[in-house]
């Protein structure tokens, strides 16, 4: 096994879900800001702005703000190489259409920078980590509006000037292709600020306020290279494999085309140009998308260095002509005259994550229903390098689990240390029987955190443990779990001893 010498061991965040201080230092709110908290199934809600009374669990977060540098000395403890976290946009510009940038929070990122610096840890940073200015949700309706290309591109101009010394990596926007889940309400749109109407073709605006983010996440890639023609700026993608559920060749190539759904953003972002069997797409369903020729200019200029993705978990899935949804569910137009036409498995396969999704009796699930997967992590390095050829940074990958804490203050997590050693093995596995040049590897929530999915603090993925539950008690104080010492263990052999 052949890692890289300089293999970037590290851990992952984002400022909405650890910083805390949210109005705190001219900070604005973001989407994140006026998220309640959801639980027992129950959604996230994005509210009309902050409520009184009401539960916002990244108020206050685990208020990384408040300790910042106790918290870097951990990490540094641990071994850390890097550190990815984002930079809140409403630090920097509070309403996100600001011509000036807000001073301290600028100077806040200076501070933890070189905190991280001092200890040898390379800053790896977000753009936009589902935090966007929530007043450019109200006042121009988020990425669907064109505006959003320059307000972002300023930000971000903004950033990497100043810290152009102090940041080699960057992702324009994270996890980008939840959007193709636009079946559902928030959750995928957090980077874009999407609120529906009944009157909207769902799909339709999906797509062109993707293509805005795909263009200001370009144009970004270029000016950055000028700032600095040592960034390597990098996609941020949601890896979850969707295997055929059966050796139906119809379920072989809903899965193909499922993939397509989920995936398009990186040929986009890697290769510069919308794929074939998009466009194609575009045409058979008459969308009438806003994308110019200076679009697709700025598009092909501003291919990305490397592939950044998480991977959690895999799907599988099962053709909809043979799990008949289409003909329960008449909604869905293009699979809708499913059970009376004739045909080779679905003819349009309509992409649903909520009702396309089989259970695969192959692998466990955790109690959140994630299935756990580690061949799969294997299969997508191996998919994303022969499709890309480019270097790949797995970004993000972890356990969510309810944690004990013992009498005697410790925290056994034989469960997260046996996530995480498979799911090395089979990365250190693609690295030796792939081929595939990766960059680093950095498990998400290291140190516990607030759920983006759900709200809760009790979803933990840390090595260290912050002493807070979901109704927002605690001290706050942080201490190590077992993982910490396993996983300081890993990054101090170079993932040779697991
Ligand atoms: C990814 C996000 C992270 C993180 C992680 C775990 O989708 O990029 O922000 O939260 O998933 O998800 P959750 O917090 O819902 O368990």
């Amino acid at each position: 096994m052949t890692l890289r010498k300089d293999f970037l061991w590290g851990g992952a965040v984002a400022a909405h879900q650890l910083e805390g201080g949210w109005n705190k230092g001219g900070k604005g709110p973001s989407v994140a800001d006026v998220m309640t908290a959801g639980a027992n199934g129950v959604e996230r809600k994005i509210t009309d702005g902050v409520i009184p009374g009401e539960n916002y669990p990244n108020h206050e977060a685990i208020d990384f703000y408040g300790h910042y540098k106790e918290d870097v000395a951990l990490f540094t403890e641990l071994g850390l190489k890097c550190f990815r976290t984002s930079i809140a946009w409403t630090r920097i510009f509070p309403n996100g259409d600001e011509t000036e940038p807000n001073e301290e929070g600028l100077q806040f990122y200076d501070d933890l920078f070189d905190e991280c610096l001092k200890n040898g840890i390379e800053p790896v940073i977000t753009l936009s980590h589902f935090e966007l200015p929530y007043h450019l949700v109200t006042e121009y309706g988020g990425f669907r509006n064109r505006k959003l290309i320059d307000f972002f591109v300023r930000f971000a101009e903004v950033v990497m000037t100043r810290y152009k010394d102090k940041v080699k990596y960057w992702m324009t926007f994270n996890e980008i292709n939840n959007q193709a889940n636009f079946n559902r309400d928030f959750a995928p749109f957090t980077n874009s600020g999407l609120k529906f109407t009944a009157e909207d073709n769902r799909e339709e605006v999906m797509y062109q306020a993707a293509h805005y983010e795909l263009v200001a996440s370009a144009k970004v890639v270029e000016i950055g290279h000028k700032i600095n023609p040592d960034f390597q700026i990098g996609c941020m993608i949601a890896m979850c494999p969707i295997y055929p559920a059966t050796m139906n060749p119809n379920d072989m190539m809903a899965a193909t085309v499922a993939m397509r759904r989920r995936y398009w953003f990186a040929d986009v972002h890697v290769r510069g140009h919308y794929p074939a069997y998009l466009k194609s797409y575009f045409a058979r369903k008459d969308f009438k998308l806003d994308i110019t020729a200076e679009d697709e200019a700025a598009l092909a200029k501003g291919c990305v260095d490397y592939i950044g993705f998480s991977y959690y978990m895999s799907f599988a899935i099962q053709d909809q002509a043979t799990n008949d949804r289409g003909a329960k569910d008449k909604s869905h137009a293009s699979s809708g005259n499913a059970d009376t036409r004739e045909h080779l498995g679905a003819p349009e396969f309509d992409y649903n994550e909520d009702t396309d999704l089989i259970k695969n009796n192959f692998v466990e699930a955790s109690e959140w229903g994630w299935q756990i997967d580690p061949m799969g992590l294997r299969w997508a390095l191996s998919w994303f390098y022969e499709r890309y050829e480019k270097p790949l940074f797995i970004v993000e990958n972890g356990f969510g689990a309810v944690d004990e804490v013992e009498a005697d203050g410790s925290i056994h997590d034989p469960y997260r240390i046996d996530y995480l050693k498979a799911h090395i093995k089979a990365m250190e596995d693609a690295v030796t029987y792939e081929g595939v040049d990766l960059m680093g590897y950095t498990p998400w929530g290291f140190i516990d955190l607030v759920s983006a999915g759900t709200g809760e603090m009790k979803k933990r993925y840390g090595m260290i443990y912050v002493d807070k539950d979901n109704e927002g008690n605690g001290t706050l104080a942080r201490s190590k779990k077992d993982s910490f010492n396993w996983y300081q263990k890993v990054i101090a052999t170079n993932g040779e001893e697991l």
